[in-house]
């Protein structure tokens, strides 16, 4: 498992690095490095890939059949009640360090301004798909929250459980304002799918596949994850030793 990450990871930082020597063309990348004594070439890499865009596809990339893993349907009596009724009363708390705690109806949601992106999801299982998202910037529900200064993670609670632990992400503000991070409502032109996450999926995309929240109906955002459930922010964090910052 770590060595597929360390594999996907290797294959894509060939991109980072020539996206780095194209910019170390330009005088203002060059005065950004002067400027910056103190901090290695590696902290000022680490620093600009963090900012930057995932790459974006055409419509004609996409991926004929994008596969589902992880949980392809909740199990739970609730969820099954709200994929009866469509998930009209499908709600998103927003919670924690904010100091306008909302309550979101999904269709409510669905009519704010969104961002669509088509962009290639890694899996540490070893497989990856090209699909087309459209959502919600995070930033503008963060935003109608009034989000905390204390606040430094936001933390994604889903629906669904595996045994008896709830399956949860979280991740840090860089990646909670990044412009391609967003509340995604649907996929590939249609409302999202059950099996990818219906009503409701997170998109990082500067992060591997089991940081892409589904199913999400409560967001938090929290100073530390010490208190959150195994106290390493995510449900693979917590059982299997996965990184948390899972960064492609
Ligand atoms: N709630 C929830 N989110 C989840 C998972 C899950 O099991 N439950 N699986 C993760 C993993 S490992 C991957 S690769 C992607 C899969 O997304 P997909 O089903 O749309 O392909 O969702 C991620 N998010
Ligand atoms: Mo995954």
């Amino acid at each position: 498992m770590i060595s597929r990450r360390k594999f996907i990871a290797a294959g894509t930082s060939g991109l980072l690095v020539a996206g780095c020597d194209r910019l170390d063309r330009s005088e203002t990348f060059r005065g950004i490095l002067r400027s910056s004594e103190g901090l290695t070439m590696k902290a000022q890499r680490l620093i600009t890939s963090r900012d930057a865009l995932a790459p974006e596809y055409r419509a004609a990339d996409m991926s004929p059949i994008f596969r589902s893993n992880g949980t392809r349907l909740p199990n739970t009596n609730e969820y099954a009640r709200h994929l009866n009724e469509n998930f009209a009363n499908w709600r998103i708390n927003v919670d924690g360090l904010v100091a306008r705690p909302l309550s979101i109806p999904i269709q409510k949601l669905r009519s704010l301004p969104h961002r669509t992106q088509i962009t290639r999801h890694d899996c540490v299982e070893g497989w990856s798909a090209i699909g087309k998202w459209h959502g919600v910037p995070l930033a503008t529900i963060l935003g109608a929250a009034e989000l905390s200064t204390r606040a430094k993670y936001i933390v994604f609670h889903c629906a669904d459980r595996f045994g008896d632990r709830q399956y949860y992400e979280s991740i840090d503000l860089i990646d909670a304002f990044h412009p391609q991070t967003i509340l995604a409502w649907a996929m590939n032109d249609r409302l999202l799918p059950v099996p990818n996450g219906a009503p409701l999926r997170l998109r990082v995309e500067r992060q591997l596949g089991y940081k892409q929240a589904k199913y999400i109906q409560r967001i938090e955002a929290v100073e530390s994850l010490a208190g959150v459930y195994g106290g390493r922010g995510g449900y693979w964090e917590d059982t299997n030793d996965y990184e948390w910052y899972a960064g492609i």
